[in-house]
């Protein structure tokens, strides 16, 4: 691991707030996600399973987690199983977790090899009265391939027919949606990182730069301080802005365009989503000041807009109107489109077709019921947008915001987000200097020396 440990009574007291959902005599079983396949012999790196995180802070492929809280031997109420090391996986894959290391990760005393798991499962099988399985619910999940966790699911089933099974997810989205302060730290320390990231990046954008050069210079404070993207980075100059999901990076950034960075860090497995929009030249048109200008507003009432109580879709119509009443003061719409617009099909969706938010933690997309009110611990992004195609560039910017009783707090609010602001960093670009110490040459000279030799190395 990369990070720093955390302590393990986060995962305990997460299982704790799942034993308190679980009806008498339930067993629960979570499994790792797979490694998956790529061309040849090769793999895709693991991306740990974010309920079995949740649970235990294991992240190594093939662990099972067991819970039966009622079993009739306190042995058997909570049993993690892992891969057995072998001198063939030592030389070739390196260290695998000794039952005493996963003991102080987790917090579970009972550490078990797999080849154990099913005698015991079945053992408890016989003893328990409902059996939660974990899947996949994100509404918006698109799935393919057969996971592990699907797997287990199809043989258990087979082999137990007559019992009676139940669904784990809802009850973990409920539970990993309102965030405990240990995780809270985390996500701050991955807007942290993230922070960095964008400072070197607003020393580093001049026009001529790669939006791929910008993908490097965000790795680079993202990995060096333990982290990683958080999801595949957008950096989209100009017109490349209006794809929503535009991620080939390989376009060259130009003189007078806007360069949108959605960007973040994810640090031990927890995510933040920040989205900025930067001028490539250092300054920002009138025009993109006044676009600019309008997305702030927005982003700044959807924040205070952000109570305990109010349901997801009321926040979203609440940042549509806005986008409206905006889009109309940027002389984009007319007031009297909007009156005669088809209900189904408003006008202003030509610029705005997202969503204004999701929650955030584990997952960048936070699973939740969608129908469920806004709670309080409840992390949530908020990233409203206009995109032009006409004039050839977007505007998006997004903060994390944890929701309380007693207001919104914005993790992300070191982020530079004032136009000003990006404008006064940005000028001091030649001044400044480089990341590892050494000063820069100016951007007068770095221009002469193109791009990639801007920093004096
Ligand atoms: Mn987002």
């Amino acid at each position: 691991m990369r990070y720093e440990p955390i302590d393990p009574q986060l995962f305990i007291a997460n299982r704790e707030r799942l034993r308190r959902l679980l009806p008498p005599k339930s067993l629960a079983v979570v499994n790792a996600n797979d490694i998956l396949p790529a061309n040849g012999d090769g793999t895709l790196a693991m991306i740990p399973n974010s309920d079995l995180f949740y649970l235990t802070g294991v992240e190594q492929e093939q662990t099972l987690l067991l819970l039966y809280p009622d079993a009739d031997e306190e042995k058997h109420r909570e049993l993690l199983f892992l891969r057995e090391a072998t001198a063939e996986s030592e030389l070739w894959e390196g260290h695998k977790l000794t039952q005493e290391e996963a003991r102080k990760i987790s917090g579970i005393r009972r550490i078990h090899g797999l080849s154990e798991f099913p005698r015991l499962f079945h053992r408890l099988l016989c003893e328990c009265e409902h059996v939660f399985l974990n899947s996949n619910e994100h509404p918006r999940a698109v799935i393919e391939v057969e996971t592990r966790e699907d797997r287990f699911v199809a043989e258990t089933m087979r082999r137990y027919p007559l019992h009676e099974y139940r669904r784990l997810a809802p009850l973990l989205q409920r539970l990993r949606a309102v965030k405990a302060p240990a995780e809270l730290a985390l996500v701050r320390k991955a807007s942290d990182l993230t922070a960095a990231g964008y400072l070197r990046v607003l020393q580093f954008t001049q026009p001529g730069v790669s939006e791929a050069g910008v993908e490097a210079e965000f790795a680079h404070e993202f990995i060096r301080r333990g982290g990683r993207f958080a999801y595949q980075p957008i950096i989209a100059t100009g017109l490349n802005a209006c794809c929503l999901h535009y991620v080939t990076n390989s376009s060259v950034c130009r003189d007078g365009e806007l360069l949108l960075l959605d960007v973040a860090a994810a640090y031990a497995n927890y995510n933040a989503d920040v989205t900025r929009t930067i001028p490539v030249s250092g300054r920002f048109s009138r025009r993109q000041k006044q676009v600019y200008h309008a997305v702030l507003r927005v982003l700044r009432q959807c924040i205070r807009g952000l109570r305990p109580g109010k349901l997801p879709r009321e926040w979203q119509k609440e940042a549509e109107k806005m986008i409206e009443k905006e889009l109309v003061d940027l002389g984009l719409l007319k007031s009297r489109e909007i009156r005669s617009q088809d209900p189904d099909q408003p006008v202003f969706k030509k610029y705005f077709m997202h969503g204004v938010g999701h929650p955030l933690g584990l997952g960048v997309h936070d699973a939740v019921n969608p129908t469920q009110p806004i709670q309080a611990g409840w992390v949530i992004t908020v990233e409203p947008a206009l995109y032009l195609h006409e004039e050839g560039f977007a505007v998006r910017l997004e903060n994390d915001v944890l929701v309380t009783e007693k207001g919104p707090v914005d993790l992300t609010a070191d982020i530079p987000i004032e136009a000003d602001e990006i404008e006064a960093l940005m000028a001091a670009r030649s001044q400044a200097p480089s990341p590892n110490g050494q000063t820069r040459v100016s951007a007068r000279v770095g221009r002469g020396l193109g791009p990639a030799r801007r920093w004096a190395r």
